[in-house]
């Protein structure tokens, strides 16, 4: 009886590591376990499992915990983490063109946003991207970005002079700037404090970030201006990827791109438990009818782009 135990025993600790994976990617990811597009890293990384049978795994890090964005991608690209998730607005300081695909009022809605990400635009940025250390993955939705504060503002006129904490992008700053308020470029996990301490008057953001992170506790007025849809990205380290097979690099990109739908279906389900749980806080709601004084406001800001930028710009709004 002992001895068949033993043996037993034997057989489990070779069945396991059996099962063990080769290859262990860490993914870096800024949202909660919750948050619908941590979702759809869960998704991805189920999915690279699957098509590796095992010999790949991605482990999620949600929640900050490698590190806030900016700094993630940082690393990102030395390789010192595989992965990660990120908003393209901080990665545009390694990728100019990034910039083009989160303009202000850039596009006619998701539909429009959808078949640029995934038509010849997308794919360009996706590959153009590799030339900074990355391997561009995927694009995931991230809705449109509002503003929040704490005071209420009803048109562009209310920004001016406002602190408003904006992404560490430059286009960012630039975009909050021309409302005539003062951009204040911060790590996403230090907004909460410096709304509720009062060292910035508000900030930008979709419904489920204003929900997840509590903003709209201490920022409740919230104005559906809707100035810029910033798609977000899975990225790979280039320096990691080239250790790998092309098959299995194939079949991460594969998992990737299978993953986006999952995640815009959580993205929408999402949307809908923020809006109705900031809605029954008594938070202040500005519909926004006329659109034109936003877009007036942020319109030079074409202008500072490079003529190669222009020329993507244009490819954009032509496709319909
Ligand atoms: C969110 C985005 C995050 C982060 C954050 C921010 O919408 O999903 O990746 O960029 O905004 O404002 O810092």
């Amino acid at each position: 009886m002992r001895k068949l135990l033993v043996a037993l025993f034997a057989f489990a600790v070779v069945a396991v590591s059996a099962q063990a994976a080769e290859t262990v990617l860490r993914l870096a990811e800024t949202h909660p376990k919750d948050y619908p597009t941590t979702k759809g890293d869960y998704k991805f990384a189920e999915l690279v499992e699957k098509k590796t049978d095992g010999r790949i795994k991605v482990e999620v890090y949600h929640s900050k915990q490698l590190g806030e964005e900016k700094a993630v991608i940082e690393q990102v690209q030395l390789g010192a983490i595989d992965l990660t998730r990120t908003s393209i607005s901080p990665l545009a300081s390694f990728y100019k063109d990034l910039d083009v695909l989160q303009m202000p009022y850039l596009y006619a809605g998701d539909a429009h946003m959808w078949k640029v990400l995934k038509g010849e635009v997308g794919e360009k940025i996706l590959s153009g991207i590799s030339k900074k250390g990355f391997v561009g993955l995927c694009f995931y939705t991230s809705g449109a970005r509002s503003f929040y504060t704490k005071e209420k503002v009803t048109g562009p006129a209310d920004l001016k002079g406002l602190k408003i904490r904006v992404q560490q992008s430059k286009l960012m700053v630039g975009l909050v700037d021309s409302f005539g308020a003062v951009a204040q470029p911060m790590p996403f996990g230090e907004v909460y404090s410096a709304l509720q301490t009062g060292v910035i008057d508000g900030a930008e953001n979709n419904w489920p970030s204003y929900y997840s992170t509590r903003h709209y506790e201490v920022a409740p007025y919230y104005i559906l201006d809707k100035h810029t849809q910033v798609p977000e990205m899975l990225v790979l380290s280039r320096s990691v990827a080239k250790k790998l097979s092309d098959a299995d690099l194939k079949a991460i990109k594969e998992a990737a791109e299978e993953s986006v739908d999952y995640q815009r279906a959580e993205w929408d389900k999402y949307v809908d438990v923020a809006k109705a749980a900031i809605v029954k806080a008594g938070n202040t709601i500005t519909e926004v009818t006329d659109y034109t004084p936003f877009q007036e406001a942020v319109a030079p800001l074409y202008n500072d782009l490079s003529d190669s930028q222009k020329k993507l710009v244009e490819e954009i709004r032509a496709v319909k």
